[in-house]
């Protein structure tokens, strides 16, 4: 039997004369997890990882003046970090990131990458509000008297009420699979390494008033992360970082 044929291999490794760009902030952000799934697809890119310093003179040249931007080696451009990630999966040549003819396994990575969106979209005010306050109806940064007793409120709301909420879904989705494998089934996906950023962001001391420990009551989560950081692929990407 042939195997099957991978276009979305094909596409993002071009006839290996270039490689894939991808252009970001220096920071993890929305693009890390693209990164990553390159990585453990291991489909080559260029990292152009840029100081925010440049960021005026790139953002009138980008399409929707954001990044991340993708640019495949036959020229084309992609926009939007959620088709990159989806792409970088289905480029997987083992099949498992994102798997092409399996319907009911995509469906399942579907439902946790909807359910990443939706923790994210309840940390957002919570980031933004501190860094623009004027866009909620606040005076602008540095004029608002209030902000850091706002800030701290409404991250501590967080604290107490979404994030338990949805560290519960992800600790029942881990049990449902065994307990001892990853969100959906036994391989590392796409939906892992989405939620994985997402949620390590939280341990990582950044945002103030959300201590690192804050995932400490879910054990579950911690020992999922840390088998997502000791996946092959994934440990492979993360020592190559630290090596730079
Ligand atoms: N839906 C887009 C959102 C991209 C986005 O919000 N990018 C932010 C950085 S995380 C950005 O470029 N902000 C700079 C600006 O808006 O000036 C995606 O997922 O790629």
């Amino acid at each position: 039997m042939t195997a099957p044929s991978n276009a979305a291999r094909d596409l993002l490794m071009g006839d290996g004369s270039s490689k894939l760009t991808l252009e970001y902030f220096a920071i993890e952000g929305l693009a890390e997890q693209v990164r990553i799934a390159l990585s453990v697809a291991s489909v080559p890119f260029v990292d152009d990882a840029f100081p925010p310093s440049e960021w005026e003179i790139r953002k009138p040249k980008t399409k929707h003046g954001q990044v991340p931007e993708m640019k495949l080696p036959n020229g084309t451009l992609i926009t939007d970090s959620g088709a990159m990630l989806r792409l970088a999966g289905e480029a997987d040549a083992s099949g498992k990131l994102y798997p092409i003819d399996d319907v009911l396994a995509r469906a399942k990575i579907e439902m946790v990458l909807g359910l990443v969106g939706d923790l994210a979209r309840a940390w957002r005010p919570a980031i933004y509000l501190g860094m623009r306050p004027e866009k909620f109806g606040h005076p602008p940064k540095g004029e608002w008297k209030d902000a850091d007793d706002v800030v701290r409120k409404i991250r501590e709301s967080f604290l107490a009420d979404d994030l338990p909420r949805y560290m519960g879904y992800f600790a029942d989705m881990i049990d449902e699979n065994g307990g001892n494998a990853y969100l959906t089934g036994e391989n590392l996906t796409i939906a892992d390494i989405s939620a994985y950023q997402q949620i390590a962001y939280f341990t990582k001391g950044i945002a103030d008033h959300v201590p690192k420990e804050c995932l400490e009551p879910y054990p579950e989560v911690l020992a999922w992360m840390k088998r997502v950081e000791e996946h092959p692929g994934v440990a492979a990407y993360k020592a190559g970082k630290a090596a730079k």
